[in-house]
């Protein structure tokens, strides 16, 4: 079948839950700039800053400490795969920003992961349900080429936003173009808009 062939037989399938431009795939691409970092868990630190009243640093058993969570949702790439049905495990961004004072100027979020990537939100987006950092899918722990031991998930945003091997927030006055932000991709990225460059 080409491509317009299963974009429609996927639309007959997912019909609404699939994006325009989308086609779903069974299998889970591996895709990310640079290479897989190597991370300890013993040394393993997650850090909030910049706009906070006081920085705050956890470490992998405080994360494993808080509330684990489970979501079931579909992810959305922007170079138009979609997968559907995954079953994330993990911690709120409540829970982990518990005790953390925002200032009242912070509007945005940068994300920073292991390896050097970044990428932004606003922070009604950081903040939105169903908004995880997961350690598991479907059952399993994250391997290192998803993002283990800890990696984004923003399920309603095209899947750049969310950050493998995330290492910290810093919370900021205006939102800021992360990594692929800055080479053109939207500063958004809501799939159901289409909101893939500019
Ligand atoms: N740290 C980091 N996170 C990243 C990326 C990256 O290059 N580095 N790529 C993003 C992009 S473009 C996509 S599509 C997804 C891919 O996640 P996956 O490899 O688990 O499918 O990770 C996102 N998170
Ligand atoms: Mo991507």
């Amino acid at each position: 079948m080409n491509l317009f062939g299963r974009r429609n037989a996927d639309r007959e399938r997912y019909g609404d839950r699939l994006p325009p431009g989308q086609k779903a795939t069974d299998g889970w691409p591996v895709l990310h700039y640079g290479s897989v970092p190597k991370i300890n868990l013993e040394t393993w630190s997650f850090e909030i800053s910049g706009l906070v009243e006081e920085p705050k640093t956890l470490s992998w058993s405080d994360i494993m400490a808080l509330p684990q969570v489970n979501t079931h949702n579909d992810i959305h790439c922007v170079t138009a795969w979609s997968k559907f049905d995954n079953d994330w495990t993990g911690v709120l961004v409540a829970d982990v920003l518990k005790d953390v004072k925002l200032k009242p100027e912070a509007k945005a979020v940068m994300v920073h992961s292991y390896g050097g990537y970044t990428t932004n939100l606003p922070l009604e987006d950081l903040m939105a349900e169903g908004v995880l950092f997961a350690h598991s899918h479907n059952g399993q722990p994250l391997t290192r080429d998803h993002g283990w031991p800890l990696r984004l998930v923003v399920p309603h945003l095209y899947f750049w936003k969310s950050a493998k091997w995330v290492r910290g927030l810093v919370f900021l006055g205006e939102d800021q173009p992360g990594f692929w932000e800055m080479y053109g991709y939207h500063m958004r990225g809501d799939p159901f808009a289409e909101e893939r460059y500019g």
